[in-house]
Formats: structure tokens, C-alpha cells, sequence
């Protein structure tokens, strides 16, 4: 099986859009939901926010199981962060970014709330790698990437060396 969506690649200016919650819990989303899944599986990426495959509603996908076998949804989700003090530094990569990593310190102790494709409410508290990744996703509904926590000067260079290809 096999879809029609690729990733958008920065500096496109879909991946600027703010992102419009879900507001229909129904076939189509869920859908949408399952090739998010396939093109992240298909890339080795561990997460996937709709907006990279140019549909701009708030819909995130995640898998960081070993096993590449236990993915997750994630529908109009927000975070709170708890203690501003607590920091976690790690080397991010991008789907929307090919080749660069980059080192991003991100709040780790945050509460997480979302919905699921039916609908249903959650709260939880991430750890580990998915308080990173979601956190990495939820940018991408907010129209935000990771080149944007570096320098200027680096941010043109990749722009530069990702506009050639
Ligand atoms: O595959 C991905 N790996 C990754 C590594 C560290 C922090 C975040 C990520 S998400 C990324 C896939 C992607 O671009 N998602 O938007
Ligand atoms: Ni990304």
C-alpha cells in the first residue's frame, strides 16, 4: 500500500501554516492518520505532524518503539509545562530538515493533553524521548521548525544547501 503524500521540505512556506484543530472525529481523519503513519515508517522518522505532509490540521503521529510497532496519535494536543527550570538538551533531526541535527534544550517536564481518533479526551505526563518528539510536533502545527533555535547565520546556510537540491 502506498500514498500520495510526501514530505514538504524547508524552506517551503506550507511549512509556515498554523495548523486548524480537528474538529471531526470520522473516517477521513483516521485515514489521514494511517498514511501519516506509512510515510514515517517509510522515511525512519519517529514522529510525523500533518502539517510536513501539507495537511494543516492538528494531527500528530509518533512511534519511538524499538520494534517500530507501536504508533501513536495524537489529535489537537497541548502541553503545559510544569517547572521551567527542568531542561532536557538533545540532537533533533527533521524529516523537513534532511542531514542537519541539531542540539535543542526543551522543557521536560510537561503535562500533555490531547485526543484520540475517536475523540476521547487524555492527560498525561510524557518521558523520555516523547516528551522531545511531541514537543518537536506540536512546533510543526505552530509552524514552527527546528532551524529556528539556531543562529541566523546557520539558518541560511541550511537554507542555502536545502534550496539546491
Ligand atoms: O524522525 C525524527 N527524529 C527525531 C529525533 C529527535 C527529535 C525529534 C525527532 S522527530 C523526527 C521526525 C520529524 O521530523 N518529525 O516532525
Ligand atoms: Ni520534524
Amino acid at each position: 500500500m502506498s500514498n500520495n503524500l510526501k514530505v514538504l521540505k524547508f524552506p517551503d512556506p506550507r511549512l509556515r501554516k498554523v495548523a486548524d484543530p480537528v474538529t471531526k472525529f470520522d473516517k477521513s481523519l483516521e485515514n489521514l492518520a494511517n498514511d501519516m503513519l506509512e510515510v514515517m515508517y517509510r522515511e525512519d522518522g519517529i514522529g510525523l505532524a500533518a502539517t510536513q505532509v501539507n495537511k494543516h490540521v492538528r494531527l500528530i503521529v509518533i512511534d519511538i518503539s524499538e520494534d517500530r510497532n507501536k504508533p501513536q496519535f495524537f489529535v489537537n494536543p497541548e502541553f503545559e509545562i510544569l517547572n521551567t527550570d527542568s531542561s532536557y538538551t538533545f540532537e533533533e533531526g527533521c524529516l523537513s530538515v534532511p542531514g542537519f541535527n541539531e542540539e535543542i534544550t526543551r522543557p521536560d517536564n510537561i503535562i500533555l493533553k490531547w485526543q484520540d481518533l475517536k475523540g476521547k479526551s487524555h492527560t498525561d505526563r510524557p518521558s523520555g524521548l516523547l516528551t522531545v518528539c511531541i514537543q518537536h510536533e506540536i512546533d510543526h502545527l505552530e509552524g514552527k521548525l527546528m532551524v529556528d533555535y539556531v543562529s541566523s547565520i546557520k539558518r541560511d546556510r541550511i537554507k542555502k544547501k536545502l534550496s539546491k537540491k
